[in-house]
């Protein structure tokens, strides 16, 4: 068989880690990749990488780009009889997906923070096109809710370091300081802990941070990032070992989603 990828921005650290996760279990299994970049998050744009997939004869197709359920259902529609997995979508939507559970990721960056005693908590959310973005936001507004908390300051980054670091400033520059910051991944963190450290203050004494994905590199952060591990390799063995039974006839590709578990990753961020 040969298998399409069509992925968002591969500049990202966690889609390209994905992206080597699926090709490595695919070779392993003796199957060919192609992979097709869409370079912004228009539905246009993944439909023409798609497309482009398509024109090549991939047999299957796995999608990691962030869609919403109705343009989900469109490419799947586009898809005709090849059949298309997703792994940017809202969980309760019916195309067949594998998700990391993001309301179970968010609380559990929550439920860290508020036992270690901190109430004054700041957000750092995804771009709010993003469904992954939203979800992780909405899980952490209603875990704080859960214990009668609000987020002290909200603001919304791109997912990239320079991102991190520059919200870190405003935040910074706000009368009341966090004594937490939640970061929606680990690459805006890194401009975070960048920030936090240029202004003076100590990590994790003053300011506590908290990560998402665990990518390669966050356990050589400075200092040593907690985080919410997404296992992008097992996300790259279960998609393709999906996929393929879809291939062999063996699984219909069934509608809804296979949920992946996220755990709490504790290094030297927080206290
Ligand atoms: C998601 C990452 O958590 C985030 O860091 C960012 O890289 C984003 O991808 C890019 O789309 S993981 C995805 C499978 C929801």
């Amino acid at each position: 068989f040969t298998l399409g990828l069509a992925t968002t921005e591969l500049a990202l650290h966690a889609p390209s880690q994905i992206a080597s996760a699926i090709k490595t279990q695919a070779n392993q299994m003796g199957f060919n990749v192609v992979i097709s970049m869409v370079e912004d998050l228009s539905v246009q744009a993944c439909r023409s990488a798609i497309n482009e997939l398509l024109a090549q004869r991939v047999d299957g197709l796995l999608i990691n780009v962030s869609l919403s359920t109705e343009d989900s259902h469109a490419i799947v529609q586009a898809c005709g009889e090849v059949p298309a997995l997703f792994l940017d979508v809202d969980p309760a939507s019916e195309v067949s997906s594998i998700l990391f559970d993001p309301h179970e990721g968010a609380r559990q960056g929550v439920e860290h923070v508020v036992a270690l005693g901190h109430r004054e908590i700041a957000l750092i959310t995804g771009p709010l096109v993003s469904i992954s973005a939203r979800l992780r936001y909405q899980g952490w507004l209603a875990t704080l809710a859960e214990h009668q908390l609000e987020p002290c300051s909200v603001l919304h980054g791109d997912w990239s370091a320079v991102s991190g670091y520059q919200l870190t400033g405003q935040i910074l520059n706000l009368p009341k300081h966090p004594t937490a910051i939640l970061v929606a991944n680990d690459q805006m963190a890194l401009g975070v802990l960048r920030a936090l450290q240029e202004y003076g203050l100590q990590i994790p004494a003053q300011v506590s941070v908290v990560g998402y994905d665990d990518t390669e590199d966050s356990a050589c952060y400075y200092p040593p990032l907690t985080t919410i591990k997404q296992d992008f390799r097992m996300l790259g063995q279960e998609s393709v070992k999906h996929l393929v039974q879809c291939l062999e006839g063996r699984n219909r590709p069934q509608a809804g989603s296979l949920r992946l578990a996220t755990r709490l990753v504790q290094r030297h961020t927080t206290a």
